[in-house]
């Protein structure tokens, strides 16, 4: 099986379950190689953070609610590593829509702390381009000339 990167995200109405995302995360096999707690701004509906993150569905209809819900507190953002990490971690939060998750994916991180189709507790990547580009958002590898922030981290066996 491949080995992927993908891009997680806590959403600000899971921050509190930090803890067990981090376990169902850890129990998967996946490693968190960078983190980061960040508020995403939102200075209008077309130039911010949280529309820049999801400008793919800037002319959706839940757009709005999206972007505001997506600033509205802190979220973690991390880059996970792992054999098919993009779909196993996609697999691991479930169905968009929080209530859909609790009837067909019980035990999903979506059905565990998501509230409905916009509050659903986490992000994750959908194709190898789509995490490459949204590992760069958070993390980009142009910025600052210090000490990287990867974490060194031993092949768990
Ligand atoms: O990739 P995923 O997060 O599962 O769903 P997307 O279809 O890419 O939508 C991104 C994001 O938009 C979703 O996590 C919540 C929000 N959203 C919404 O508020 N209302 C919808 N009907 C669909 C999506
Ligand atoms: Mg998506």
């Amino acid at each position: 099986s491949k080995k992927e990167r993908t891009l997680a995200m806590v959403k600000p109405d899971a921050l509190s379950r930090l803890g067990d995302i981090l376990e169902t995360i850890h129990a998967a096999n996946l490693i968190v190689i960078k983190a980061k707690m960040t508020t995403l701004t939102l200075y209008g509906q077309t130039e911010s953070e949280a529309s820049d993150f999801y400008m793919e569905h800037q002319s959706k209809p839940f757009f709005s609610n999206l972007v505001q819900f997506m600033s509205s507190g802190p979220v973690v953002a991390m880059e996970l590593m792992g054999d098919e990490a993009i779909g196993a971690w996609r697999r691991l939060l479930g169905p968009t829509d929080s209530a859909t998750a609790r009837q067909e994916a019980q035990g999903s991180v979506r059905a565990r702390f998501g509230t409905d189709g916009t509050q659903n507790a986490g992000h994750g990547s959908d194709s190898v381009a789509s995490a490459a580009r949204e590992v760069e958002f958070f993390f980009p590898s142009t910025a600052g000339h210090g000490p990287s922030n990867t974490a060194q981290y031993t092949e768990c066996t």
